[in-house]
């Protein structure tokens, strides 16, 4: 007997203090306050009000419960004013500051006894209020004496799923797709309530949840049962799904001979497909359209435009209060102008002819996701539009999950971005929030990086990617750093010691990783068709525009696309005093340098060094910086579980080396044109130029179906 108790005592002792953390808890974490803290965060929050018996409601209960419960101990149940510490939530507010999904939390004292009250307009305005008030204990903030008001400046903050449906992601790089539509309708997996609740945590409102490259399937019956089973999964959390529809449907699945937008039957098709969605799903959000684009089809098939085809399924979901997100990522082979002109020339002539109900949804910049672009001409270019955002969370061009690059900075950069469409100010962000020219339906949509993995993004770190998306587009003019320091706070730890070196590693993360792939304004340099690892050797193949030597235009006599007037005019489609600045040597960013000129090897850069020499330093400072990472993160091993730290140092190596990779494989190519030696001090590359060509990768991840 003493035997077994002592071998139980000893196995006690040496059990770790908690358990493994594998990130499924994202920055949902609700740990114990440490003392003395915790006591008066409890009697702060001593007990909840009952609340009305809604499903947000009751979801914003639960969510409070189960947050006080892990933070600062279970709260009881007790009516407002019966006690000190009483929570309240409360919807129905008739707060004209609030609109339809705001909050405000407020401390109140009446006869003794303080109270917290979050209140709303709507029951989501609540659910949104718990969030943030847990996040306040989470990153020990006082909630002493609340009083904050916040509401959405975007009206539609969505993901875009590029989910296939045999749960293959396309750019997915966090395992399989969470919609498991084999199993859907009968069996819904009880993580969509985890998956809502991160999202509802950060004010995301709407999820697409199938692929734009997308099969007609999906708008079948047996699918939109499915869809349904989804939707009302997430309802209580405020989410609206919506799905990629697929242009030529009516011949698909509708048995018809054409998908021209302006044939009666196929409008008829679109009409009777959106009634029978809005039956199952009664607040469908709508369509969204990648259209002749990458061979999808579309109404220029049938020698109809983008506005002739938005139109028509804006006309079949609109009487429902649907709406139709029209993709403006189009750009065609048979068009030999600069692809980062197509999407401009496409649709800035249809400005004011689209519906009411339709958003012209435009990635950050004019080609493709990439480490570093400009912004968008489009932006401020369409002002009687309805303009969305599209970013890309999920890291198709930034390493995939294994390089640790936060994209808050790159999302700031993008929204601060001054399109001077009406004089200076007149921000990126200040076009999507619907500021600069009166627009209400706003929309701003990132591509999903998440999967069926334990950490849900592929890597710890790429759930900041999903969190400070979430937090930009419901302040588009909030610091991507203010938002890392939140994340850090409560994915890991409140230590001062751990969260100033995280945040500041965080922060200069995506600048090294521009470094070492794509520097001074070089882009689209990945591997073919994969994008993993450098390849700016890649030419030939079905289009120039899906090539590496297309953009960086290598020669011995320089580097670089001239896009100002002697080139390919990219820059007249900006605001002219934007558009003279990109074009002049003087004025333009040294960021985006060869984005917009093509210069000579000896070419002198700001700091004195020749194009060569300063190209060279950027490649081999991406890395350096990655050295650095590796370093921070290893002293912070002390504030870090076990499991969570060691995943995060194994993919830092990997970052590590396929930096040098994309360093020494990028000199050795262009290195070949410029026939300059290295700078001093510089190592050359480790392999031949031959070498890094041979390498294929026939299994890079990501791949759609
Ligand atoms: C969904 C890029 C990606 C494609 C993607 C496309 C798009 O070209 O590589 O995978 O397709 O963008 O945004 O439609």
């Amino acid at each position: 007997m003493r035997l077994i108790a002592l071998a139980l005592g000893l196995l006690l002792m040496t059990a770790p203090a908690a358990r493994a953390e594998d990130g499924y808890d994202l920055w949902l974490r609700y740990k114990p306050v440490e003392a003395p803290a915790r006591a008066a965060y409890a009697a702060r929050a001593a007990a909840i009000a009952p609340v009305a018996d809604t499903p947000t409601l009751k979801a914003a209960r639960a969510e409070l419960e189960r947050g006080l419960t892990g933070l600062v101990g279970k709260p009881a149940s007790a009516a407002a004013g019966s006690r000190d510490g009483v929570i309240v939530l409360k919807a129905g507010a008739a707060d004209a500051a609030l609109g339809d999904e705001g909050f405000r939390i407020r401390t109140l004292t009446a006869n003794g006894k303080t109270a917290t009250v979050i209140t709303a307009n709507r029951d989501i305005g609540v659910l949104y209020g718990v969030f943030r008030y847990l996040s306040l204990i989470q990153t020990r903030q006082s909630v002493d004496k609340l009083d904050l008001v916040s509401a959405p400046k975007v009206k539609l903050r969505m993901l875009n799923h590029w989910d296939n449906l045999n749960r293959t992601i396309e750019r997915g790089y966090a395992g399989q797709s969470i919609f498991d539509w084999w199993k859907l309708p009968d069996h819904v997996d009880p993580r969509l309530v985890d998956y809502a609740r991160a999202n509802a945590s950060i004010g995301i409102n709407g999820a697409v949840l199938n692929n734009v490259n997308a099969k007609a399937d999906s708008l079948t019956a047996p699918y939109i049962a499915k869809a349904a089973a989804v939707a009302d999964t997430v309802r209580p959390y405020g989410i609206k799904v919506y799905l990629s529809a697929r242009f030529s449907a009516p011949i698909e699945i509708g048995g018809l001979k054409t998908a021209d937008p302006l044939d009666p039957g196929v409008r008829a098709f679109w009409k009777a497909k959106a009634d029978e969605i809005y039956k199952s799903i009664p607040d469908f959000g709508g369509f969204l359209v990648k259209a002749n684009s990458e061979g999808q089809p579309g109404p220029q098939d049938y020698g109809r435009t983008h506005v002739d085809g938005a139109n028509m399924l804006a006309d079949a979901v609109g009487p429902h209060g649907g709406v139709v997100i029209w993709r403006a990522f189009v750009y065609s082979h048979e068009q030999p102008d600069d692809r980062a002109k197509q999407g401009y020339s496409e649709f800035k002539p249809f400005d004011g002819q689209f519906r009411d109900n339709v958003v012209i949804q435009v990635k950050n910049g004019a080609i493709d996701f990439q480490p570093r672009e400009p912004f968008h001409p489009l932006f401020g270019a369409m002002p009687k539009s309805n303009l969305g955002m599209e970013f890309q969370i999920t890291k198709e061009y930034l390493g995939f999950a294994t390089h640790l690059v936060y994209l808050g900075p790159l999302y700031e950069e993008t929204l601060k971005s001054d399109t001077m469409a009406h004089g200076k100010g007149s921000t990126v962000a200040k076009v999507i929030d619907g500021q600069l020219d009166g627009r209400k339906l706003t929309v701003m949509a990132g591509v999903a990086n998440i999967g069926s993995d334990r950490n849900w993004s592929g890597s710890q770190f790429d759930q900041a990617n999903w969190y400070v998306f979430g937090r930009l587009a419901w302040d588009p003019e909030a610091s991507s750093r203010d938002i890392a320091a939140d994340w850090a706070r409560m994915t890991f730890s409140n230590d001062p010691r751990f969260v100033t070196p995280a945040v500041e590693m965080m922060m200069g993360s995506r600048e090294a990783a521009v470094n070492y792939m794509t520097p001074l304004g070089l882009h689209h340099q990945m591997g073919r068709s994969h994008h993993y690892g450098p390849g700016p050797w890649v030419s030939g193949g079905p289009r120039a525009d899906w090539t590496s030597v297309y953009y960086a235009k290598a020669g011995p006599d320089g580097l670089g696309f001239d896009r100002t007037p002697t080139g390919s005019n990219a820059t007249a489609q900006y605001a002219p005093a934007v558009g003279a600045c990109f074009a002049d040597l003087k004025c333009v960013d040294e960021k985006t340098l060869l984005w917009f000129h093509h210069l000579p090897w000896d070419y002198r850069l700001k700091s004195g060094d020749t194009l060569w020499d300063g190209l060279v330093k950027s490649y081999s400072a991406g890395v350096a910086y990655v050295d650095g990472m590796n370093r921070t993160w290893a002293s912070l091993a002390p504030y870090v579980d076990a499991q969570r730290h060691a995943e995060v140092a194994d993919f830092l190596k990997i970052q590590r080396h396929e930096a040098q990779w994309w360093r020494d494989a990028s000199i050795a190519w262009f290195g070949s044109f410029s026939k300059r030696p290295l700078p001093p001090g510089e190592k050359p590359p480790a392999r031949s130029l031959e070498d890094y060509e041979a390498e294929s990768f026939p299994y890079a991840p990501g791949g759609g179906e």
